[in-house]
């Protein structure tokens, strides 16, 4: 942690022992870890090959993802931007949805309208994706208003970027957060760049977690490549916001390994040496090292975990790519009750010239 981070420890809450991080549960952490990694190199590879149309990697930031799923409850309110695919599969989304929305199949739930990669899981409470930048924290905001107002004892967390702290929405959002104490964890993954630009030229505050104080809330920093100490800081966080105390401002200090996106070449901008240096902290192998010291894992069982996360990537994939693609006629459902004629012009149109049928 630099030294800055440190010093912004200072503004940390009170330690609660009610938050650590269940022992038991690192083997299972590690997992999912594990099988967010494989995912998404395999995604990478994906697009390469031409099979999915787009793709946003969070290699490197899975111990954030899985450590603050991991402190959510479900009832809780979810608030994605668009790298948060771990914290889906966390909260028990099966890996086929997922790969049936990147693929845009017939069974993928918005009908392969959206752009790959911007998931919306209503069932888990895991709102659709946000690109804009920052949108998703005004949202948060907002669904903590009325969570106050119906007095149900739930949070929200809205997960955002370095880059995100300078948009509107985070300033208008941390503001109304202060004012009304709403029961809001703002998580920033800062993983250090914002596509091309790097986190000295996002801000001249010597941390992101100290913005927190000119809204009058606490700001914290963490090493977002330690799953037990997200894990107990936004436990923490939650627990504040249960208990009436207002927002929590996170800053888990993470690198993002790989391109910004599958549109992204990151060698045009960013030294290989610093992304070798930030890969000797990869949240996967510190956690393998404490379970291997601990004598949880051995390198048997780390093998079969990787194998089995590979089997469970193919099996996913392979059914997604079975399924037909969406019906042409149904890109004219879901809008109007009933089609106006220029829409029933350009259905007809459309199925004449790409076969399907009439719903
Ligand atoms: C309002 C808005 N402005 C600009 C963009 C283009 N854009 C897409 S991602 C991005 C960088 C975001 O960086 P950060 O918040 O650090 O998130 P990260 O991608 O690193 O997870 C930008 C500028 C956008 N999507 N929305
Ligand atoms: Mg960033």
């Amino acid at each position: 942690m630099t030294e800055a981070a440190h010093a912004a420890r200072s503004h940390e809450t009170s330690r609660s022992p009610s938050a650590e991080f269940p022992k038991g549960r690192r083997l299972e952490a590690y997992r999912w870890m594990v099988l967010a990694r494989v995912m998404d190199e395999r995604c990478l590879s994906l697009q390469r090959q031409g099979r999915i149309g787009f793709y946003a990697p969070l290699s490197g930031q899975e111990a954030a993802q899985v450590g603050a799923a991991f402190a959510m409850q479900p009832e809780d309110w979810i608030f994605p931007a668009y790298r948060e695919v771990a914290v889906a599969l966390v909260r028990g989304v099966p890996l086929r949805s997922v790969f049936d929305q990147l693929v845009g199949n017939a069974s993928d739930r918005s009908k392969g309208r959206q752009m790959p990669n911007h998931f919306a899981f209503s069932e888990i409470r895991f709102v659709s994706a946000s690109s804009p930048i920052g949108t998703q924290i005004t949202q948060a905001v907002g669904a903590s208003m009325a969570i106050q107002r119906r007095k149900d004892r739930i949070a929200t967390i809205a997960f955002f970027g370095d880059g995100a702290t300078s948009s509107n929405d985070f300033h208008a959002g941390l503001n109304f957060a202060g004012v009304f104490r709403t029961p809001t964890i703002f998580f920033c993954q800062n993983n250090q760049w914002a596509i091309s630009l790097p986190r000295e030229r996002q801000t001249r505050s010597a941390t992101l977690a100290e913005k927190a104080a000119a809204y009058g809330f606490p700001g914290v920093v963490v090493d977002g490549n330690d799953v037990a100490a997200v894990y107990r800081t936004v436990r923490e966080a939650r627990e504040r916001a249960l208990a009436g105390d207002g927002p929590t401002l996170i800053e888990a200090q993470v690198y993002r390994f790989g391109p910004h996106s599958t549109s992204d070449d990151p060698r045009r901008y960013r030294e290989d040496s610093q992304v070798q240096a930030a890969r000797q902290r990869d949240p996967i192998a510190l956690l393998k090292a404490t379970l291997v010291q601990d004598r949880v894992l051995d390198e048997a069982a780390d093998s079969k975990i990787w194998e089995e996360a590979r089997a469970e990537v193919a099996e996913a994939l392979a059914g997604a790519e079975k399924e037909p693609l969406p019906d042409v006629a149904s890109v004219f459902e879901d809008v109007f009750a009933a089609l106006t004629p220029r829409l029933e012009e350009q259905r007809d149109e459309a199925l004449g010239m790409h076969g399907g049928h009439r719903p």
